[in-house]
């Protein structure tokens, strides 16, 4: 009977525990429906270097450069953007709000560029 009890209440508060995290989900999930794309930056380029995409879209991009570190950026009217230094295999989100192109720089290789249309 105590043991039934018992599993009937954590069966309760599982279920509690589910339903806050599709409550919580809700709202995330407008976001969620962007496209995610994949950048590269290795040997001194982004790969692609060029990238069309949708108001929403998250754009991750990683190092799979071995000993290169890089510092992506972007500097524009309406916002800013800065992942910091990037250590080889890390990575590094933004997720895309604004409308427009937009360059991702290198803070340490001036000629990395990757030119972003966002729609
Ligand atoms: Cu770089």
């Amino acid at each position: 009977m105590t043991n039934c009890n018992l599993r009937y209440r954590s069966l309760l508060a599982g279920t509690l525990v589910l339903s806050a995290a599709l409550l919580a989900l809700g709202p995330a999930q407008a976001h969620l429906s962007g496209a995610i794309r994949i950048v590269l930056q290795k040997g001194r380029h982004y790969d692609p270097g060029d990238l069309f995409l949708h108001r929403g879209d998250t754009i991750t991009l990683i190092n799979g450069d071995e000993n290169a570190v890089h510092h992506a950026f972007i500097e524009a009217d309406r916002f800013a953007f800065d992942a910091g230094d990037q250590e080889p295999g890390r990575q590094a989100t933004l997720i895309l709000k604004d409308a427009g192109d937009f360059v991702i720089q290198c803070g340490i290789h001036p000629k990395m560029k990757l030119t972003l249309h966002v729609q």
